[in-house]
């Protein structure tokens, strides 16, 4: 896992995981020894035993900590592989090493920054030596034994029986606490707090703008009516053990008709109805990868987006680097196209036209460009080191024409590429240009179409000042670099390891949000800032916003506006 606050790995995560370890297999390809007055032990062949006990809560803290980047049967992605052949020939000592003091490539310092004691740091790298236990798969009844209809479609209101400013409502993450807050973007006041599943991760709109889905890293999805008198969870399911991306479609015909959502384990997505969460159809996405053209047991479906252009869903299927159009129209009879692209398929967004779906293949240092309308890949793009574009950001560049913009977690560049084949052929599906940001452990960049101004976090720096504050560029002139806003410093919070993610305006595109991401049992804020005049307009700070990281505006969530 990418990033964790210091010291506060949740309650709600130990309900998971513990439902994790029970659910999972204890080592499958290790041996149990056990006897009647010793514990039992678990080994495989090069690493060192470990008792039962050990071992269970070594696998508790892989599939909190470590599972989201390094893949559950540790294969690798946007961290490196882990299989026991790779971490014995490493030894003890600097697998300790790597654990505790992390990496500039971006592995957590999980010791210096005291998320794990130095007992703990030991029994994970003495459990990365032994063979991968690999967890249940998750199949239709599965999936159909968690499906709750809260309240069916026919008891729901025929209009929006609140006064709510429903375009202007935002969904904020409550990452830890296992909640979102709906906040009010005009009074900036919470409205409510919906309990979701275990890290909730994202939340997406549907095509009408009514319904809220969101998902959690437990592959919980809760389906939330902004219609009634308040807004009210309508419908519940988990689609497997652990997924990152949920999408409405959005076809003209089909509004609010199908929802999907991508699994990282086991590696499949299910199809539901769009006003139910009844699951329809479930598919596997395991298969051969792109450049070998070798069997990869655990393809992560990654983001997925709904195309505008055909009844299709578009979905990012990780460590094969494909990328799949999965035809809705007949969900009897799927027709999915399988687009070669690039490992590993990660996040992405639209251009401003919402033809090209542009996505970080971040483990190639390459944006696929797929062309939703001719439904094939357009171009394979290079940028700098690991891009992670969130959904990126588009602009009309003063030379280059429209483009569309990624930073990176693996360096200071902003990658802009060329976006219009039709007025600017000579600059498109091209890097045209790369702007220098703060630094590396850049996750997210945003800006608005009335908007003349660009933001980059960074909230994966090493270096605190970096993590806690923003570059924003003037889009008019990018020559002239950055400014810095000090956005931790905004929220006046002195406590805790603070950091900065994830611009989102709000629906005008005169303001900006971010988040001010503290530890659970640590005051977290959103700090609002002034588009125009790049001035503090307002903190939000309440004691029900615990760990608060995405921030998701419905219209320009549902409009796919960034
Ligand atoms: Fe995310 C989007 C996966 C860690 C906040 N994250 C996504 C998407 C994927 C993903 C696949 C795209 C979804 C889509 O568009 O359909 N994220 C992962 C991981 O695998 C990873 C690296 C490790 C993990 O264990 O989960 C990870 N993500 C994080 C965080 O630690 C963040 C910063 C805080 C948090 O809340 O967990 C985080 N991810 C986000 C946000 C988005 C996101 C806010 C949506 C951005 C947007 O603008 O759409």
């Amino acid at each position: 896992m990418l990033i964790s606050n210091r010291k506060t790995f949740a309650l709600s995560l130990a309900s998971l995981c513990s439902a994790l370890a029970l659910a999972l297999p204890t080592s499958v390809g290790a041996e149990q020894k056990s006897a009647a007055a010793q514990p039992a032990m678990v080994t495989t062949a090069g690493a060192p035993d470990m008792t039962q006990a050990d071992f269970d809560a070594a696998k508790e803290i892989y599939f909190q900590r470590c599972a989201g980047c390094h893949g559950v049967l540790r294969k690798g992605a946007t961290g490196k592989p882990l299989t026991p052949d790779i971490t014995q020939a490493r030894g003890q000592a600097y697998l300790e090493a790597l654990i505790s003091y992390g990496s500039p490539a971006g592995m957590p310092n999980w010791g210096t920054s005291n998320a794990l004691t130095k007992a703990q740091i030991t029994s994970m790298a003495h459990f990365i030596q032994h063979t991968p236990p690999t967890p249940p798969e998750w199949g239709m009844a599965e999936t159909r034994n968690t499906w709750k209809l809260l309240v069916k479609p026919e008891d729901r209101p025929t209009h929006q029986l609140n006064k709510l400013n429903l375009q202007n409502l935002f969904s904020v993450t409550l990452r830890d606490d296992g909640k979102i807050a709906l906040i009010d973007g005009d009074s900036k006041q919470i409205v409510k707090l919906i309990e979701t599943g275990y890290a909730v991760h994202i939340s997406r709109i549907s095509a009408s703008g009514r319904y809220l889905l969101v998902i959690g890293r437990d592959a919980r999805i809760d389906m939330i009516d902004l219609w009634p008198k308040e807004p009210t969870k309508v419908a519940e399911i988990k689609v497997g053990i652990e997924a990152r991306s949920v999408e409405t479609s959005k076809f003209k015909g089909f509004e609010d008709k199908y929802t999907i959502a991508g699994s990282y384990w086991p590696p499949q997505f299910t199809i539901m109805d769009g006003e139910t969460l009844e699951p329809k159809q479930i598919v596997s996405t395991r298969g051969m990868t792109v450049d070998k053209q070798e069997y990869h047991p655990e393809p992560r479906v990654a983001a997925i987006i709904a195309s505008h252009e055909w009844p299709e869903f578009i979905v990012n299927v990780k460590e094969t680097g494909k990328v799949m159009l999965v035809n809705y129209e007949d969900i009897k009879n799927l027709t999915i196209t399988s687009i070669d692209a690039a490992p590993f398929l990660h996040d992405g967004g639209w251009d401003s036209s919402h033809r090209y779906f542009m996505t970080a293949a971040n483990n190639a240092n390459k944006v696929a460009v797929i062309d939703s309308k001719e439904r094939r890949l357009t171009a394979l793009v290079d940028v700098g080191k690991t891009p992670h574009p969130g959904r990126g950001a588009n602009f009309v560049h003063p030379q280059f024409g429209p483009v569309w913009a990624t930073s990176h977690l693996g360096d200071a560049g902003i990658s802009m590429i060329g976006t219009d084949p039709l007025k600017y052929p000579q600059y498109a599906w091209k890097q045209v240009g790369s702007l220098k940001g703060q630094g590396g452990g850049s996750l997210f960049i945003k800006t608005h179409p009335d908007s003349r101004h660009l933001y980059v976090d960074t909230t994966l720096n090493p270096d605190t000042k970096l993590s806690q504050s923003v570059a924003v560029f003037d889009i008019d002139k990018l020559d002239a670099g950055y400014k810095v806003l000090p956005i931790a410093e905004y929220s006046g919070i002195k406590q805790g390891a603070l950091r900065v993610v994830q611009p989102e305006y709000n629906k005008a595109g005169d303001e900006v949000w971010f988040s001010v991401w503290n530890g659970q049992t640590e005051e977290s804020a959103l700090v609002v800032i002034d588009d125009k005049t790049l001035a503090l307009k307002q903190v939000i700070k309440d004691k029900r916003l615990i760990t608060p990281t995405g921030k998701f505006n419905v219209y320009n969530t549902q409009h796919d506006i960034y």
